[in-house]
């Protein structure tokens, strides 16, 4: 009797589980930072500082990330150079090269797509990644975060932080919960005792204004604000932010994982085996570079309308020019042509040596889209 009981229990908690999914959400390690400490590893160790110059005189502009050894100065993001020149004059300033950033962001964007048909990209260096169809529980789900971050660790040469939950919400905050090179697990039963002593502010859409009036109202914790009733989060903070306030708060997130349109790039970056002006060695690594885009384009039935060549100097400055197609194309004779034509004016122009070269499509569309489209 004890043991049906028992059945009877957990069958109808698995039946009212709003949620059976397994969301993974991935955020890389202070992300342009270690950009460059790729690209120049003598950078490795020391604090460095990555910044967005305002073009006015001296170091007027904000801090954009910082590694985690100029942390430890309380160098953040968002400050003034100024301020972090003050906590470490002897910390390494450098400006963004967010084209480098970007082309980094796209081969961990493709690697991702690989081990997940659902991929969403959240920011340059955030995605989250739907796994139910690709693994069949949470310890799984384990081993196939741990295989992606050493997929990223071995082609790309970064650390990441990943979080695995049953929805976005609670997989997202467990990315952060352990960084750098973290990985933290979080079951449907454990959401709740992981949730509880965490900050409101942890939960994404819980900004710092609504964290400070929850924080008056002896709200600290997000244990504290599950306690609270719909009617009085609502009272509070109006219909809408008061229910999903409520939700949020017990772990509870609907919203699917899905593909954001017109963000998508695919491309192939490459370092060259000398700083070279060798039309020569450029066009044969395009020709190479365009073949691997154009696989990756077939594989996921995606026709382009973009073509980008990018050339990163010897002196790792990052250059790039870019041709909108009258008509989408989707074969790899139109990127090698396109790609190689950009690359002919760029090197005209601009007579530099080159470290890395590399090619990129955007703007895409589904073939299945084009043939209902020629159907009417
Ligand atoms: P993390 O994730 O804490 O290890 O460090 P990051 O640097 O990856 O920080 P994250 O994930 O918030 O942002 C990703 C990149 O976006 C970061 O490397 C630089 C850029 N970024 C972040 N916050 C700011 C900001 O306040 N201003 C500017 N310009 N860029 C920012
Ligand atoms: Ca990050």
């Amino acid at each position: 009797m004890k043991n049906t009981g028992l059945r009877l229990f957990v069958s109808e908690k698995i039946k009212l589980m709003p949620d059976n999914r397994i969301i993974l959400h991935l955020d890389m390690d202070y992300f342009f930072a270690q950009c460059e400490e790729r690209e120049h590893p003598e950078l490795k160790g020391k604090p460095v500082v990555i910044c967005v110059y305002s073009g006015r005189a001296g170091d007027s502009g904000a801090v954009s990330t910082s590694n985690y050894e100029a942390r430890k100065f309380g160098i953040k993001a968002g400050m003034p150079i100024s301020r972090a020149k003050k906590l470490n004059p002897d910390a390494i300033f450098l400006p963004v090269n967010m084209e480098l950033y970007r082309s980094i962001s796209d081969e961990i964007m493709e690697i991702l797509r690989g081990f997940s048909d659902i991929v969403e990209q959240e920011s340059i260096d955030e995605a989250f990644c739907d796994i139910t169809g690709k693994v069949a529980d949470f310890g799984e789900a384990k081993k196939l975060a741990a295989q992606i971050k050493d997929a990223i660790k071995q082609k790309v040469g970064l650390t990441c932080s990943a979080g695995v939950g049953p929805n976005k919400l609670v997989a997202k905050i467990a990315s952060d919960f352990k960084k750098p090179d973290g990985l933290t697990i979080v079951k449907p039963e454990e959401v709740s005792q992981f949730l509880e002593p965490l900050k409101v502010t942890d939960i994404i859409g819980v900004g710092k204004k609504t964290g400070e009036r929850l924080n008056e109202l002896g709200i600290n914790t997000i244990g504290d604000l599950s306690k609270l009733s719909p009617g009085e989060l609502i009272r509070e903070f109006g219909q809408a932010k008061g229910t999903w306030m409520k939700q949020a708060s017990q772990g509870i997130d609907t919203s699917p994982v899905q593909e954001r349109q017109g963000t998508e790039q695919i491309g192939r970056i490459t370092t060259l085996k000398e700083d070279t002006l060798d039309m020569k060695v450029i066009l044969e690594t395009i020709d190479r570079l365009s073949g691997e885009v154009s696989g990756k384009l077939e594989e996921r039935k995606l026709s382009f309308r973009s073509v980008t060549f990018v050339g990163i100097s010897a002196d790792f400055k990052t250059h790039t020019k870019s041709r909108t197609l009258g008509a989408s194309a989707k074969d790899a004779g139109t990127i090698k042509r396109v790609a190689k034509e950009l690359a002919k004016d760029f090197l005209v122009q601009h007579p530099t040596a080159l470290r890395r070269v590399g090619v990129r499509v955007e703007n895409f569309s589904s073939e299945k889209a084009q043939t209902t489209l020629g159907e009417f």
